[in-house]
């Protein structure tokens, strides 16, 4: 099991080790897992994801001469730089971080340097959105740094300087889940999103004696390999071949009608998993696990079949969590590789791992990981 450990302390000794700074703040984002809704964000429809326990933390301190300096425990590279000398041409990993703080100056919210160090215990490349992670705890802990107050304003600007940094600087043309639930997130619930009308509210899940799995199936994934992309290209000509301005105003039958057939099945994805949604957060509200086993169902098939996301290792990992015993299991996030989520009876988590474990050794695949998804909170700092 991948334990999501309390990585503070060890950001705030490394900050002192490698720069011989004492933190005067430090920052948490967490990572997340969609229990529904999938791709649906970019197309102004509903999402449904859970921070996770596995979060990112960033140990920050400012400095008064304009220098940034930045290290990561998963980066060989340190970032160097001058506030006033960020900009989008940012490269490799510090487009996340030095990224970040670029989108937070133009923003008016930062203007100083720092030093900080990042340590995370997001798996990455999972599609458990460790970069949305990294964005999120990077300018909570930069804004916590600068004496900001962590009000609903500053919230919003956040995810906003996280999808500018993701869109503009990593070039990832990601839809804003990630990083609206790294920070919204409220432990004990799901996040409902609507991306059209741009509100969010917390629900709650009646999981009593049940738990959200997640699996790594180690196939790892990237957002700007054009995969992700494409289907973006796809989802806007939809809605263009059928005069909308999103997939969000259409119905089934309009998408019949659209000529493209690979178009066509894009559109029908996006349509049928929006849909989806709201009936889930009712089945989660109830513990009503037959109408979850459906509706995830659907929604694997849906993104395997239409969208054509999936991958052989997350078919078989969901495949074998129902056959082991899950009440529900499809792959989330972006995909072509990543994870799968499950929720399952919480005395079942130990079989279905095992038989996970065991299918993927018979197919000679990698070894997976699994974690407990315990529905975790939004982003914070914490002086020091
Ligand atoms: C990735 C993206 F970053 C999100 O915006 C979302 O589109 C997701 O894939 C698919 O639902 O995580």
């Amino acid at each position: 099991m991948l334990e999501p450990t309390d990585l503070t302390a060890r950001a705030i000794s490394e900050l002192r080790t490698r720069f011989g700074t004492e933190a005067a703040v430090t920052g948490r984002a967490p990572g997340r897992v969609n229990l529904i809704g999938e791709h649906t964000d970019y197309n102004a429809g509903l999402v449904l994801p859970v921070a996770l326990p596995h979060a990112t933390y960033a140990a920050a301190a400012p400095r008064t001469d304009g220098v940034i300096r930045i290290t990561s425990a998963q980066e060989p590279e340190p970032f160097t730089g001058h506030v006033d000398e960020l900009g989008p041409e940012i490269e490799g990993w510090a487009a996340y971080v030095a990224g970040v703080l670029w989108t937070l100056r133009e923003a008016g919210l930062v203007s100083g340097g720092l030093d900080m160090h990042l340590e995370s215990s997001v798996p990455l490349g999972a599609g458990l959105s460790s970069s949305a992670s990294v964005e999120c705890a990077t300018a909570v802990a930069a804004l916590g740094a600068a004496g900001r107050t962590l009000d609903a304003d500053l919230q919003r600007a956040i995810v906003d300087a996280g999808i500018r940094a993701e869109t503009e600087v990593a070039d990832a043309p990601t839809g804003g889940m990630d990083q609206s639930v790294a920070v919204f997130a409220e432990a004990g619930g799901a996040l409902l999103i609507d991306f059209d009308s741009g509100e969010h509210h917390s629900v709650p899940l009646a999981l009593g004696e049940r738990t959200i799995l997640v699996t790594d199936t180690r196939v790892k994934h990237q957002l700007t390999d054009g995969g992700y992309a494409s289907r973006r290209a796809q989802c806007e000509k939809a809605a263009a071949d059928l005069g909308l301005s999103s997939l969000r105003e259409a119905d089934l039958e309009q998408v019949e009608t659209l000529g493209d057939e690979v178009v066509r099945r894009r559109a029908r994805h996006i349509v049928t998993e929006t849909a989806r949604v709201e009936p889930t957060v009712t089945a989660l509200g109830e513990g009503d696990w037959a109408s979850i086993s459906e509706l995830f169902a659907a929604s694997h098939a849906s993104m395997r079949d239409d969208f054509e996301i999936s991958v052989v290792e997350l078919d078989l990992a969901v495949s074998t969590a129902v056959e082991a015993g899950a009440d529900g299991a499809r792959m989330t996030g972006g995909g072509f590789g990543g994870s799968i989520v499950s929720i399952l009876p919480s005395e079942a988590v130990e079989t279905v791992t095992a038989a996970i474990d065991r299918a993927f050794a018979e197919a000679g695949h990698n070894p997976p990981g699994h974690l407990i998804a315990t529905p975790s909170a939004g982003a914070s700092y914490t002086a020091c």
